[in-house]
């Protein structure tokens, strides 16, 4: 048979962190390949896949991805061999099934996803189907009308992902108001060069973290940033909340200690209520569109707090709660957490997994966010295609530097090769199609 796989083969390969990562080649029979390399996060939940590294301090610090590569090339190669690549479940479950652990802890998360996605992209092409169309008949999900994501970008960034920034996270600015891709792509990538702008004429500098948004380092409060971005929309001449809205992840979990939430650049510490009340009264002072990870990885009793305070107004979007793990979007869902999740492939080391999240989230009426990694990315975009393919509400990617703006290169790419077929998310983004 012509989808039967041929060969598959690792190596480790540099991610954007200036650490290693791995990437897998799948060869078929019919002479098709696919390849994929993972990405991976900095500030990664305590629930997610493991990755498996080296731990050997001689070679890059310890993070080296040898392990995960043999894991692959000796261990699931000789078991995928001759199967065929389109049975996508299968292959994933023998893996799965290989590993026989509940993270993947034995062969490792990254090495089980580089195969996953390796032999859909092989089969894609041997199929001669553009990435997302096959993904959609693979799972059989719906297949009429297009929606395509909106951007949501990062574009001051602190937390973990910098230095002397903030102590929240992410400040993002989420394009809705044109109806291309393309146009929203331009109005954000305009605010993003504006925002450099305005920093600099406030004396602010202009130096970036580790996504490739700025991350100057004589903010003021973990506020300041939200009235940056609304200046920087308003001078490229857009509307705040109309055209363009803010997003934000403050990735809380990070400065979380001994049960509360540490803001170190205005000296204080937060209960869960106390944090609820500030995001309650940020909602109701900005044009938040979208909120995520503003409680703790483990906080269920509080999440449905905060959705019922602003969930109406504001989608809530877990990550680091749910980190794209079907049984905890189960829980997350029944309990009323939020209306959104985050996805990222690496988070639970499958694309069956993956898709059975989204598909999860679909059926319970929560959007879904594709999300690059903030660790060490790579120049892979299938990210961009499984957005497209699940009809997600954003792709959440920062808007400078080569391994991001690559996702946007896709996705306009998709944009026209589907022309009419495809309309985007837009301002409706919370209804789910
Ligand atoms: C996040 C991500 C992406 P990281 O928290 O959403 O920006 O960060 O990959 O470091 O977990
Ligand atoms: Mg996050």
């Amino acid at each position: 048979m012509g989808d039967a796989i041929k060969l598959i083969k690792a190596r480790e390969i540099l991610s954007s962190g200036s650490t290693p990562s791995l990437e897998a080649k799948v060869e078929l029979e019919s002479g098709a390949t696919g390849k994929f390399s993972v990405p991976y996060g900095a500030s990664a939940g305590i629930h997610e896949a493991f990755v498996l590294l080296d731990g050997d301090k001689r070679r890059f610090l310890g993070k080296g991805m040898l392990k995960a590569v043999e894991n692959i090339n000796v261990k699931i190669a000789p078991l995928l061999v001759g199967m065929s690549a389109s049975n996508q479940k299968d292959i994933d479950r023998k893996m799965i099934e290989l590993d026989g652990t509940e993270n993947k802890e034995k062969l490792g998360a990254n090495a089980i996803l580089a195969v996953s996605v390796a032999v859909a992209r092989a089969a894609a092409e041997e199929q001669g189907k553009p990435f997302y169309q096959y993904i959609r008949e693979a799972f059989g999900l719906r297949t009429v009308d297009y929606r395509l994501p909106n951007p949501m970008m990062v574009v001051i960034e602190g937390g973990k992902h910098a230095d002397q920034s903030t102590d929240f996270q992410e400040y993002m600015i989420s394009p809705i108001g044109k109806d291309s891709v393309k146009e929203n792509v331009r109005m954000g990538i305009e605010v993003y060069l504006m925002l450099k702008r305005v920093l600099k004429e406030k004396g602010l500098n202009v130096n970036v973290g580790n996504e490739g948004a700025f991350a100057p380092n004589g903010l003021e409060t973990n506020e300041t940033p939200i009235s940056l971005l609304i200046e920087a929309i308003e001078k490229a001449g857009y509307k705040p909340g109309e055209d363009i809205g803010i997003s934000l992840d403050p990735a809380i979990s990070e400065i979380f200690e001994n049960g509360k939430y540490k803001l170190a650049k205005e000296g204080k510490s937060l209960s869960s209520e106390e944090v609820i009340e500030l995001f309650k009264q940020w909602a109701e002072k900005y044009p938040i569109i979208t909120l995520e990870d503003a409680l703790h990885e483990d906080d269920w009793e509080n999440w449905p707090k905060l959705n019922a305070a602003i969930g109406e107004k504001v989608a809530i979007v877990t990550d680091d709660l749910t980190v794209t793990n079907p049984k905890r979007l189960k829980r997350a869902i029944e309990t009323k957490c939020g209306s959104a999740i985050l996805v990222k492939l690496n988070q639970i080391g499958s694309l069956s997994e993956t898709i059975e999240t989204c598909m999860l989230a679909r059926e319970n009426n929560w959007m879904t966010i594709i999300s690059h990694r903030g660790g060490g990315e790579t120049n892979d975009t299938s990210m961009v295609d499984l957005a497209v393919a699940v009809n997600s509400g954003f792709i959440k990617v920062g808007p400078s530097r080569g391994e991001r703006v690559c996702k946007y290169n896709r996705l306009m790419e998709i944009e026209l090769e589907l022309g009419k077929k495809a309309t985007v998310q837009g301002k409706n983004f919370r209804k789910i199609a």
